[in-house]
Order: structure tokens, then C-alpha cells, then sequence
């Protein structure tokens, strides 16, 4: 048998793994050609989040909100309780979330940024420190807008790229010391911890480093909260790469890793394998008094959070769906899958591979452009223009600016983000996909960059305009 007429599995010496769903229903794609997809990126002012999903091929935007549900949680869908108040699905989200996260409290909001929003102004007061193991776009403006002022705590090697570090997303306890010492401990809101830590490229924290913060925070009385958008596939790094825990399901990991923690928010258009929807859950009740006194300011009534009751019954089923080992094995598997064709050619980017994404290494990928020329808004462009698979910038673009100076924040990581949404493509997209990008990456030298020609005053990545650097 020739290399090429071999599975994966047996060129690895093993058996291969398969999802473990079949295709039930099928919506058809269309590609595009090379004129139009020129047309579209010109008329989007070369950011792909301005692009017609109608105009992509592959979308690799985000794996939020665009994974597939199951026929169990579409059947759910029909048994939304639509009561304005106390709607039967939420107290069933409400016992879901108890047990598989085993936090007390639990606020429903509409997605992720509803519970930053709701977590940072019922805790930092302003001018309050907020260290975390990396900033995320929504949860530091949301720390800033609150008056907080955000403090990255991860360990040097998250910044980089090729650091083989199994635990690139842990915290550095020395460096929260410092700022300790030198800030005092009242004046830190709580510790912002991510699992996974999405800008560093999907990686992971350890179970030591959640339990030693712990007991660090104790010492001071500070407290934790994670963003547990990520947590499931966490738990599973964990299980497969420290020492303990290899006999242990996610669900437990999961569960023991939250019980170091204060609360959680989450957006639930991740993990939790539904298209909209998000919550806060918390172990205080003050903080939760709080919160739930605002969620009605804000979101909603705090039994619905502005989720629709079938939004919430689709979201129970998606928890209990999620923390299934199988599922999550095949989930980043085949992120796995797409970073190991990639490697074979010699593609700059982050490892270990994440476990939600394939995070380019544009500034690698592009390296004769300077970082004032957008190499990640770049090669997303280029992707786009040569097959219609959309990536989405993780670099200077979504660092934004200071808001003391006003400069742009020129992060070490410059990355282009290649996402895989949960259940919904196939090996074979995967294959499209990698044979895309090592066309883009063998002409690279014919690459100018691009020049900001708008940029909106929050988030600026979503809707920013480029034009390309000519000449
Ligand atoms: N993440 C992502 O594509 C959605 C668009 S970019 C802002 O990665 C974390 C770790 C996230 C996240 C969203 C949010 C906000 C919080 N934490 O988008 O508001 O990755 O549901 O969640 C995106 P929502």
C-alpha cells in the first residue's frame, strides 16, 4: 500500500477515532469564483467579518454559535416554556449548570459579554487591578469599562508561538505576587481566569496551577471567576496531559476545576453546543444578589436573561451533551487533524495545537511585513481570496489601543485564526482548507499588507476597514 492510500491511523501506528454523531440534515455550500470573492473583500473593506456568509465557502470565522445541535436538543426546542416568568427551562438550565459546574447561583444572559458585563459591575471598583491569564477582547472592555484595569498574569511562554509548554494558559503565580505587593490585595477586584485562553491560541491551564492560585488567593482574600466558554475542552487537556487524571471523565475534571473557583461566566455558543445563549453562575450570594438585581436592567427577566425558554431547554441538553468524552475528543481531534496536515508543510503556528482552533503564526507566515501592516488582517484577506474559507485576525487589530496613550497595543502574538465549529465539517473541508492556506503560504512573497482606513471606537476588529498597501 502506498502513503498516500493509507488512513491517518495506520500512518500513526494506530486505529483511526470517528465522530460520534451522523449527518441527519445537510445545508448545501456554494463556492464562489476568484472575481467575486474579490468583489466581496473589496466591498468589505478587507476584514472578513464585514463579508455575506452567503459570499464564503468555508467558515472559519468563530466557533461560537455556529456549531451544529443535536436532534435531542432541536427536539427540545419544541418544549420551550415561553413564560415571560419562571419558565420550566430555565430551572432545568439552573440544575444542569449546578450539577456539572457546581456553582450555587446561576444568572441566564443572552451570551458571553452579557455576564462580563454583569460580573464586572457587580465587583471592581474603579481603579481596581484585574489580572488574568491573558486579556480576551469583550472581557477586558468590559473590565475597563467597569473602571478595572486589566493586568496579564500568564506565564511567558503563552507569548510564544512555538513554546511547547503542555499548560500554555497557566498562571504565573510570581507575577500575581508582585502586583500583590505592590498594589495591595484590596486594591484587586478578583482574578480573571480563562480555561481555555483563546488569545493565546486554545491552550489549556493545569489542574496545579487553578488549585496553587487557589491557595495563593485565600492567603489574600481575593477571589477567582472563570470564563468557562472554553472549560470543557480544558478538562480535557488535563485528562490527557497531567499526571492523575487520565482515568478521570471530563465531567469530573471539569467539576473539580470550577470548585477552585468563585464562579464562572460563560458563553454558552461554545462548549455548550448552542447557537445563542450564555450565563453567570456564582458561589456568593451577595455577588449574585448583585447581578441578578442587574440582569433585569440589562438582559432581561433574571429567569430568562434574554434567552427564549427553548433557547434555554437546547442549552441544558447542550451542557449534558458536551461533557462527554467522546464528543470531546472528536472535537479537537479534528482541529488536530486540519494542524497536523498544515505541519507536514511547514506552516508557521502556535503549538501545541489548540483545542478550538488552528492559530497561524502570520507574523512567521509574513515575515518580510511589519507589524503595522496587519499580517493576521492580512493572510485572513488572502485566505479568503483564494478559496473562500474565512479566518478572523488575532493580532494588533484586536489588541485595539491603550486607553491611557492611545496607541495601538502591539500584542507578541500575531496571529490568523482558522476556527472549527463543533459538529459541522468534515475531513475532507479540512483537507480544502489546508490545501488553501499552502497556497497562500507559497506566494506569501508577493504579499503587501494593508492600511487602516476606519476604525470604530470599541472592538474595533468586528468593523474596521483596510485597504491594501500598493506598490
Ligand atoms: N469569543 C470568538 O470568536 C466570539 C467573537 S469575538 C469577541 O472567539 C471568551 C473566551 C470568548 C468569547 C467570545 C467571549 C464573549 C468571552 N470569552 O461572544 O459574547 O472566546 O458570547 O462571548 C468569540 P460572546
Amino acid at each position: 500500500m502506498t502513503n498516500q492510500m493509507m488512513t491517518t491511523g495506520q500512518q500513526l501506528g494506530r486505529r483511526s477515532w470517528a465522530e460520534p454523531w451522523k449527518i441527519k440534515m445537510v445545508e448545501p455550500m456554494f463556492m464562489t469564483t476568484a472575481e467575486q470573492r474579490g468583489a466581496a473583500l473589496g466591498e468589505a473593506g478587507y476584514n472578513t467579518f464585514l463579508l455575506k456568509s452567503e459570499d464564503v465557502y468555508i467558515d472559519l470565522l468563530t466557533d461560537s454559535g455556529t456549531s451544529a445541535m443535536s436532534d435531542r436538543q432541536w427536539a427540545g426546542m419544541m418544549l420551550g416554556d415561553e413564560a415571560y416568568a419562571g419558565s420550566r427551562n430555565f430551572y432545568r438550565l439552573e440544575s444542569t449548570i449546578q450539577h456539572y459546574y457546581g456553582y450555587r447561583y446561576v444568572v441566564p444572559t443572552h451570551q458571553g459579554r452579557g455576564a462580563e458585563n454583569l460580573i464586572s459591575q457587580a465587583v471592581i471598583r474603579r481603579g481596581q487591578y484585574v489580572p488574568g491569564n491573558m486579556y480576551f477582547t469583550t472581557t477586558r472592555l468590559h473590565q475597563e469599562l467597569a473602571g478595572g484595569i486589566f493586568a496579564d498574569v500568564i506565564i511567558d511562554e503563552a507569548h510564544d508561538p512555538s513554546s511547547l509548554h503542555p499548560f500554555k494558559g497557566n498562571v504565573d503565580l510570581d507575577k500575581v505576587r508582585a502586583l500583590i505587593d505592590r498594589e495591595s490585595a484590596n486594591n484587586i477586584a478578583y482574578i480573571s481566569l480563562a480555561g481555555t485562553v483563546n488569545m493565546a491560541g486554545g491552550q489549556p491551564v493545569s489542574m496545579a496551577n487553578v488549585r496553587e492560585l487557589r491557595a495563593l488567593c485565600d492567603q489574600h482574600g481575593i477571589r477567582i471567576y472563570l470564563d468557562a466558554t472554553r472549560m470543557v475542552e480544558n478538562a480535557f487537556f488535563i485528562q490527557e496531559r497531567e499526571e492523575g487524571y487520565a482515568d478521570k471523565s471530563v465531567a469530573a475534571i471539569l467539576l473539580e476545576f470550577c470548585s477552585y473557583t468563585d464562579g464562572a461566566w460563560m458563553s454558552a455558543k461554545k462548549d455548550n453546543l448552542v447557537n445563542i445563549g450564555g450565563w453567570l453562575a456564582l458561589n456568593h450570594e451577595d455577588v449574585y444578589e448583585r447581578a441578578r438585581n442587574m440582569v433585569v436592567v440589562y438582559e432581561g427577566l433574571h429567569t430568562y436573561g434574554g434567552m427564549a425558554g427553548r433557547d434555554m431547554e437546547a442549552l441544558a441538553i447542550g451542557i449534558e451533551e458536551c461533557v462527554q468524552d467522546q464528543h470531546v475528543r472528536s472535537r479537537i481531534g479534528q482541529v488536530r487533524y486540519l494542524g497536523t496536515l498544515l505541519e507536514q508543510w511547514g506552516i508557521p503556528m502556535v503549538q501545541p495545537i489548540g483545542g478550538h482552533a488552528i492559530f497561524l503564526n502570520a507574523r512567521a507566515f509574513y515575515d518580510h511585513l511589519p507589524q503595522s501592516a496587519f499580517p493576521g488582517q492580512t493572510l485572513a484577506a488572502e485566505l479568503y481570496l483564494d478559496g473562500g474559507v474565512r479566518a478572523m485576525e488575532r493580532g494588533v487589530v484586536s489588541a485595539g489601543r491603550d486607553p491611557e496613550t492611545g496607541d495601538h497595543r502591539y500584542p507578541k502574538l500575531e496571529l490568523t485564526r482558522l476556527t472549527i465549529p463543533r459538529r459541522v465539517y468534515t475531513q475532507s473541508h479540512m483537507e480544502v482548507v489546508a490545501e488553501s492556506v499552502k497556497a497562500v503560504y507559497d506566494r506569501r512573497s508577493e504579499t503587501r499588507g494593508l492600511k487602516m482606513a476606519y476604525e470604530p471606537e470599541y472592538l474595533r476588529f468586528f468593523q474596521a476597514r483596510f485597504e491594501p498597501i500598493s506598490g
